[in-house]
């Protein structure tokens, strides 16, 4: 057996020069074999592959959570080329350039090879190489133990990425945790959901919901399409706007779709909620609203009206900085254009940990122009009609939400509070829905209370690049008794494993079917355009291996995943085959308009009624109404940290990938011109990023630009890595993560507030 030198601790990554030899040395062993295979220098097959026969498999991407459909075609064992599906709602034939980076990504020859046992200390990133027999057998002895000596709950499983159904989902709920979910919903799209849930009753759904065809105003509030690249939002986006759809862009930096917009509102960051109770003020004062729509279909009106009466424009101009009369002005373009107008739900809504508030006031608008359920407004999302797979009842129920689950395909309806004691503490537990406040759960590992977490699995979750604290996930690493990372590249988590099992890629394996909730709900099909490379194998696989282990066959009844889909794909009238022939798509039929419904309300509302004014939230104290509450300015020489998207990479699971990392090999952090020229700071001078607690990050490129507040930076998220084993994107750029030593819980969603950290620009060598 090999053995591997995978990484080190961040703390000792520049004195340790033996370890990063030995990361180097891994990389350049692997380049030669990469070489040797046949693979350019950004990891792509060259030409003389493209010959012979080509095989066509249907799949849907994973270079994001976003699933456009896919086409691949395969010569021998190679894949030569991927493209949009042309009948995928979704990609519509076209990929972001993210996607059409999935070959490099597969074929990137610093991926992990074989399932290794840690050695040396947890963290020093020693393994050997074990068999998946033997990985197994040790891994559910371990689980047992823990679980007999503090309960089923006490393993936690985090997962991202379309396969972490078989762990997040199906393994955790077989097993009986409570404590399983994604980073993608508390660090993401809580706050959306929530605020939807509570206000209108329907959820958003994976997909947006904007009607962008028949659109005439479209609201951004810091939503960033452009360098947020999802394919289908950025064709939505410009089809709408090449349409002539006026565009409203609320955001401190002029980002690249403020670049397209109407109407570009410089916010304060963290004032927006008072900008949205402007505009209510605006449209009931000018008696701009919808008022059929809103006598047929709320609740709560008067109590609003009463409410927003004394947040006048000139009220909010003073806390948002805005020109009051551009207030009034955006607030009637969206009059105008009602109910063709609507602000986008947003996706990060986990911004000053008052975000449920803030959806809520932008849903009331949305409301107010009679956008939900009318053309060119919000249409209603629907899922797909497609049966589980037949198990005997689980030992607990409730889907682990995220952005990648897509609402309503799996279990009926987001399961009303996952039933984990952590969260047995009051009203912010009685409003958490289906998603687990993944940050909470480091506590537990660490201080044992209120119940101990001992084991922790880790299904495609960038730990220390995504969850914020990372300090404390490491300390909480160091506690445990056994830590499963299930990856596909040595990022910088993995090196904290006790085993490490690489996952074959999402060229390479069957999966869970997509069920999208969508105006025309639809179904995607996974099928491997190559067999499995190195020693990998693919997530459904090792959770299968591992349920058998642990007692829980009867829920893997299933001999192969054919069988498994096959079975699932019957109750569509449909089997694996079928999809092949239907070329990996299969389109159903939506209602996402008021008129579908027949008089009877779409509106999941416990009157089935928008509520403007929550009960729910009036009898928990939380607010019936949106306020506006105001967050902590930074303090004097230090900057706000606002962090987002880079147009080629994705999160920090990308950074690597040859063809990427050679368009974008690292970030820059974006400054006030004004504000450099006062610090002695130039255009593309290298500074560090340290933040209040000292902590430091870089050195990075600075973007000296007027397109940018003067009390914000920004950065791009993912950058800044220290992993080794990822020989491209190794202590590239800066990390906003590590900058993120704190973070406040939204009590309504428990979303993790990200934008509350403040960072100063140090110039030294
Ligand atoms: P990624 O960096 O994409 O982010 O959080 P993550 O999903 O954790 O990590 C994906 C991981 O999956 C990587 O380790 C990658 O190597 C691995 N992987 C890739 N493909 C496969 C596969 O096929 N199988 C397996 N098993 N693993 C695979 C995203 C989350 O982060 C989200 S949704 C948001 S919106 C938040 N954004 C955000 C931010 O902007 N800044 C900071 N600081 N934190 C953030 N946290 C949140
Ligand atoms: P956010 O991080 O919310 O991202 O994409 P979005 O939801 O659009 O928004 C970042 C923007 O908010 C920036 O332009 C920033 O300047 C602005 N901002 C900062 N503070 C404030 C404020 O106080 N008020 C206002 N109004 N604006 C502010 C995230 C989305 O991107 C997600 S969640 C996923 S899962 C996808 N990830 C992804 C990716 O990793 N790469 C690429 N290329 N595209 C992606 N698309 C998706
Ligand atoms: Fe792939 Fe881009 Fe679609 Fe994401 S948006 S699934 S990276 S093509």
């Amino acid at each position: 057996m090999a053995r591997v030198e995978l990484q080190i601790t961040r703390r000792n990554f520049l004195k340790t020069a033996f370890a990063g030899g030995g990361g180097m040395a891994l990389a350049g062993r692997e380049i030669g074999r990469a070489v040797a295979n046949g693979l350019t220098k950004l990891g792509t097959p060259p030409a003389w592959f493209h010959q012979g026969e080509i095989k066509t498999t249907y799949n849907y991407c994973d270079m994001c959570p976003w699933k456009c459909g896919i086409v691949v075609q395969t010569v021998g064992d190679r894949v030569r080329k991927i493209d949009g599906n042309p009948l995928d709602p979704k990609s519509r034939g076209m990929l972001c350039a993210r996607g059409q980076g999935g070959v490099s990504f597969v074929y990137d020859p610093d991926r992990l090879r074989a399932p290794m046992v840690r050695t040396g200390e947890r963290g020093a990133g020693k393994f050997q190489e074990i068999t998946w027999n033997d990985a197994f057998d040790q891994i559910a002895e371990k689980l047992q133990a823990v679980a007999a000596q503090y309960g089923p709950e006490s393993v936690a499983i985090l997962g991202h990425t379309t396969g972490d159904f078989w762990f997040t989902d199906y393994f955790a709920q077989a097993w009986g945790t409570p404590n399983a979910g994604k980073p993608s919903a508390t660090l993401c799209t809580s706050p959306r959901d929530e605020a939807a849930l509570l206000t209108t009753g329907v959820a958003i759904g994976g997909h947006e919901p904007m009607d962008w065809d028949a659109m005439r105003c479209i609201v951004l509030m810091g939503s960033h399409i452009g360098e947020d690249t999802r394919n289908t939002v950025m064709q939505d986006f410009m089809n709408a706007w090449g349409n002539g759809a006026k565009v409203i862009v609320i955001d401190p930096r002029f980002s690249s779709a403020a670049a397209k917009a109407d109407y570009w509102l410089p916010i304060k960051p963290g004032t927006d909620t008072a900008l949205l109770l402007a505009w209510i003020n605006v449209l009931i004062a000018e008696n701009l609203y919808n008022r059929e729509y809103v006598e047929q279909w709320t609740e709560g009106f008067e109590q609003l009206a009463a409410h927003v009466q004394e947040f006048t424009p000139e009220w909010a101009a003073a806390i948002t900085e805005l020109d009051p009369e551009l207030i009034r002005t955006t607030a009637r373009v969206i009059a105008e254009a009602a109910p063709a107008a609507a602000i986008m739900p947003g996706r990060h809504t986990t911004w000053y940990g008052n975000d449920t508030q803030r959806m809520r006031a932008a849903y009331i608008i949305n409301t107010l122009a009679g956008a939900w359920g009318n053309e060119g407004g919000l249409y209603f999302n629907k899922s797909p009609y497609l049966e589980a797979y037949p198990h005997p009842p689980f030992a607990i129920t409730g889907s682990a939400g995220g952005c990648s689950a897509e609402p309503g395909a799996e279990t009926a309806e987001l399961p009303a509070g996952p039933s984990g004691k952590i969260r047995a503490d009051g009203a912010r537990t009685k409003f958490l829905r289906g998603a687990t406040a993944i940050q909470e759960l480091i506590e537990p590992m660490i201080t044992g209370e209120p119940y101990p977490i001992k084991a922790l699995i880790v299904y495609g979750v960038n730990l220390l690049n995504s969850i914020p604290n990372p300090e404390r996930t490491l300390e909480a690493l160091k506690k445990l008794d056994l830590v499963v990372v299930i990856d596909v590249l040595p990022q910088e988590h993995v090196a904290w494993a006790d085993y490490v099992l690489p996952e074959a890629s999402y060229l390479e394996r069957y999966d869970e079917l997509s069920a999208v909730a969508y105006k025309t709900p639809f179904i995607q099909v996974r099928e491997p355009a190559i067999a499995p490379m190195y020693d990998t194998k693919p997530g459904w696989w090792m959770a299968r291996e591992l349920g058998m282990r642990v007692g829980l066959e009867k829920y893997f009844a299933w001999e192969t995943i054919e069988e498994y889909l096959n079975t699932r794909l019957m109750s569509i009238g449909s089997n694996l085959e079928k999809m092949h022939e239907a070329k990996g798509v299969v389109i159903q039929k939506g209602k996402p308009y008021l008129a579908d419904f027949n008089g009877a309300s779409p509106f999941g509302t416990p009157s089935g009624k928008i509520q403007l004014f929550s009960d729910e939230l009036a009898v928990a104290k939380l607010g019936g109404l949106p306020e506006y509450e105001p967050t902590a300015e930074p303090p004097e020489g230090y900057f706000r940290l606002t962090y987002g998207r880079q147009p080629v990479h994705t999160f920090a699971k990308t950074q690597n990938t040859p063809v990427l990392n050679e368009i974008t090999p690292e970030n820059e952090v974006w400054i006030n011109e004004d504000v450099a020229n006062g610090l002695g700071i130039r255009h593309g001078d290298r500074v560090w990023l340290e933040n209040e607690a000292g902590t430091r990050t870089g050195p990075v490129k600075v973007k000296s630009t007027q397109r940018i507040r003067p009390d914000l930076v920004f950065l791009a998220h993912g950058f800044g890595s220290v992993a080794p084993g990822l020989s491209r994107a190794n202590g590239k750029g800066a990390s906003d993560a590590r900058l993120m030593s704190q973070y406040k819980l939204d009590p309504i969603s428990g979303g993790a507030g990200m934008r509350i950290n403040f960072v100063r620009l140090v110039k030294e060598a």
